[in-house]
């Protein structure tokens, strides 16, 4: 059975185009950048809107109610509620957005938790090498703990001085620049740490288990 709101199943037109470009490797020039010196990664453009782009289906998730969890691997489990979050020390930062659909929007200012911050806190278990986002909507993303911890990588809640929002993943998401946006899990619920990996849900659907933009990790094999 396929509800309409079953995560695995999100029949949007969207999600049905996305996986056939992971299919024909649309997009691909074959380039290698270097990011000190190229701030546009290979196959991007610029935009200055920002698009919204999800599984469309929009949880409505208000601050009263949001809870993180934050679990797995570590000494110290946390569930934050919203004051429990804003209570966190906060960040602020200016970081470039590029989504593998080829639009990339640069400095965006950005308010929010450090991973660095958070990881304190939980600390990691010494076999926890991989971490599982989990969101409100059901969407799930991967990434290694190394490229989770990166120094500018966070858990935000503003953007451009206003409070985030529901459209772009409020009350809280993560923003990890240095990896395409896919990795940066809107409506945050649940950061898993793990001893091993598991693909999250682009990841099973052809895009590549990585995603670093100057390298155009966009698909796997
Ligand atoms: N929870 C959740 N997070 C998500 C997604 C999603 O569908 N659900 N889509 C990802 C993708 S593919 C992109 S490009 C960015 C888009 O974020 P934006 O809509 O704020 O631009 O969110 C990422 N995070
Ligand atoms: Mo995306």
């Amino acid at each position: 059975m396929s509800e309409p709101n079953d995560p695995d199943h999100p029949d949007t037109k969207l999600t049905r185009t996305k996986e056939s470009w992971a299919r024909e490797g649309r997009f691909l020039t074959g380039r290698h950048a270097r990011p000190e010196t190229e701030r546009l990664p290979p196959g991007q453009h610029l935009v200055k809107n920002w698009p919204v782009l999800d599984l469309g289906l929009l949880p409505q998730v208000d601050e009263s109610q949001w809870k993180l969890t934050i679990n797995g691997a570590v000494e110290n489990v946390q569930v934050w509620d919203w004051a429990a979050f804003q209570a966190q020390p906060q960040s602020e930062e200016v970081t470039d957005i590029h989504c593998v659909t080829t639009w990339s929007r640069y400095d965006n200012h950005w308010k929010g938790v450090l991973t660095r911050d958070l990881l304190e806190i939980v600390k990691p278990k010494p076999e926890a090498g991989f971490v599982v986002l989990s969101s409100y909507d059901g969407y799930t993303t991967n990434l290694s703990l190394e490229d989770f911890a990166a120094p500018d990588a966070m858990l935000v809640h503003a953007w451009e001085g206003q409070p985030l929002t529901a459209e772009h993943g409020g009350p809280v998401r993560l923003m990890v620049p240095h990896l395409y946006f896919w990795k940066s899990a809107k409506w945050l619920r649940g950061i898993e740490f793990r001893n091993r990996d598991q693909p999250g849900f682009w990841e099973v659907r052809g895009y590549h288990n990585r995603g670093d933009p100057w390298a155009e990790e966009r698909y796997s094999d």
